[in-house]
């Protein structure tokens, strides 16, 4: 018994024809020829959707006017504050603290643990539950420069080629000198690294790495990184102190313009309030959820961009915040799992992509932007796509060659996630392929920060997905764990330094978000929704159209 439909069990015949010929193929070393630098430039030219005209337009206020990004994203940046400002009452703090943490996957985990080290007090806010974060969505790995013939040299230039050298070089270096840092901290709060019978780490290749670095654990590498980060956070109650279903809607400066703390929404009670802290740290993560094009997205349910938001109100510029990475294999099939990622691990263990004829287009390792480019022609141009009950149109990913090429049994041990998100559905994915389509998986750019992640503004920090430059125009597979970890710590550090020097007793106001307002009334926008928006509204037209009473 299979999920599949009749249709899809026929056209499977036609990858499973090709199938032995390309294995034979594989297992000489020998792969679909990469593309060149021209012809990667023309793809991305011609169907990447980052370089389309349309749903795109200058935002019109705030630090980065004039600048074009994707309607969404102009449209965020222009909304008005969800406080009447009229109302707010800063003459108390509700909670004071040494450093404010706002958010908390696996940036704003890691930054509140430095911050603790350094004998500091910290709060740390969320929107939902501590650890709801793209972090525990991340399957495939993390990269680290730390097995023997590699470095973090050759790391730092995988990064900044995968970024076509848009990437600010201070912070990739950052990024892959504390590589190999953050792999020993991981292995000691506990981390379970997948690892050879001789104890050695794992590794394999991802997308666009000369090197294999990429190390998991199996395809939950984010969800275990959070594990151990959660548990080492609840062994320090003491000095953190986590406020969960709470997120920062504005920021406080204090009169002299530092960052002095932000104010808090109850989502349960509807009440706000008001956090005091030496210095500020944004780790709020991306803005998967406001489907930018119309993508589905593998992001968790809370990334809605809003420390970009309230960053961009207190005057911090953006960069790159027109650059949006969409992970090649989102799932299109069954449709309960559409946009779900289905990790580049499956590639790199071997997994080719077919065509509806079963033929490969395209080598199955090229930067993510560049292999989604391959399959949106593929399904476009070269009109080569399988097509769902939906409409929805995509290519094979066929995963059982993992098993042909490793061994009876790989699929179920390095994937083992992934074979009981399809399971569910009938379809046994160590014996037929997946049909996979381009998904929303990452904002690439954010607040602008330095190496040690401070922003513009004296004491406010950022890191993680919410902050641009250290992945450019693309981002390559497993930097997005590091990053979080590298820039949480460095954060998490920069802040201790910054309240340390502090005296913390400057008047709290709110002056930035009137100004912003004013700006948005002398530009004649006055009709726009709420930001940050929080939570993602999913609610269909025809019931809106009877919701009478609002
Ligand atoms: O870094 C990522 O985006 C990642 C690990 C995703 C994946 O394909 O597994």
């Amino acid at each position: 018994m299979s999920g599949y439909t009749k249709k899809f069990r026929d056209l499977i015949k036609k990858v499973e024809a090709t199938r032995a010929k390309r294995v034979e193929t594989a297992k000489k070393g020998e792969h679909f020829p990469a593309l060149t630098l021209e012809q990667r430039s023309e793809w991305l030219n011609k169907y990447h959707p980052d370089y389309k005209d349309e749903g795109r337009r200058a935002v019109r206020v705030g630090p980065n006017k004039g600048t074009v990004l994707p309607e969404e994203v102009a449209d965020l940046l222009e909304s008005r504050s969800r406080l009447n400002l009229d109302k707010v009452d800063l003459s108390k703090a509700d909670y004071e603290t040494d450093v404010l943490v706002i958010g908390a996957g696996g940036a704003g985990t890691a930054a509140a643990l430095t911050a603790q080290e350094k004998g500091l007090k910290v709060i740390v806010s969320t929107k939902l539950r501590h650890g709801d974060s793209n972090t525990v969505m991340a399957e495939g790995g993390i990269q680290g420069a730390d097995q023997e013939g590699d470095s973090p040299y050759y790391h730092y230039l995988d990064v900044m080629g995968g970024g076509h050298f848009s990437n600010q070089a201070p912070l990739v270096a950052a990024l892959t000198n504390d590589a190999p840092l953050i792999m020993h901290w991981l292995e000691d709060l506990g981390m379970m690294f997948d690892k050879l019978p001789d104890g050695r780490m794992k590794v394999r290749h991802g997308g666009g790495t000369s090197r294999k670095r990429m190390h998991s654990s199996g395809d939950m590498t984010g969800a275990e990184i959070m594990r151990v980060l959660r548990d080492e956070t609840r062994n320090r109650t003491d000095d953190i102190k986590v406020l969960e279903f709470s997120p920062a809607v504005e920021l406080l400066l204090d009169d002299k313009g530092n960052a002095a703390g932000a104010i808090l929404y109850n989502l349960e009670t509807k009440e706000y309030y008001v956090v005091r802290a030496k210095s500020v740290i944004i780790a709020t993560g991306g803005f998967g959820r406001l489907h930018i094009q119309g993508f589905p997205t593998t992001n968790h349910y809370g990334a809605t961009a809003d420390g970009v938001v309230m960053a961009y109100r207190a005057g911090v510029k953006i960069q790159d915040m027109d650059s949006t990475q969409y992970h090649p294999t989102g799932a299109i099939f069954p449709e309960q799992n559409v946009g779900l990622l289905i990790t580049e691990k499956v590639r790199g263990l071997g997994a080719q992509l077919l065509n509806a004829e079963g033929e490969q287009f395209c080598f199955p390792l090229e930067p993510r932007d560049v292999e989604s480019s391959c399959i949106i022609r593929e399904c476009t141009d070269e009109a080569r796509g399988v097509t769902t009950p939906t409409g929805r149109l995509g290519v094979w990913l066929d995963s059982p060659m993992i098993d042909i090429l490793h061994g009876e049994g790989t699929v179920r041990k390095e994937l083992p996630a992934k074979y009981i998100q399809f399971k569910r559905y009938d379809i046994d994915i160590s014996r037929e392929p997946m049909l996979v389509y381009p998904t929303l998986h990452y904002q690439n750019g954010g607040v602008a920060i330095d190496d040690m992640a401070e922003t513009t503004v004296p004491g406010l920090f950022c890191a993680g997905e919410a902050a641009g430059g250290v992945h450019g125009r693309n981002r390559l597979m497993g930097n997005s764990l590091l990053d979080v970890l590298v820039f949480g710590r460095r954060s998490g550090l920069g802040a201790s330094e910054h309240a340390s020097k502090s005296s913390g007793g400057g008047k709290l106001t709110i002056e930035h978000v009137k100004k912003f307002n004013d700006g948005l009334e002398k530009e004649g926008i006055t009709d726009v929704p709420e930001g940050p928006v929080i939570l993602p509204d999913y609610t269909p037209d025809h019931v809106s159209a009877r919701r009478w009473g609002d």
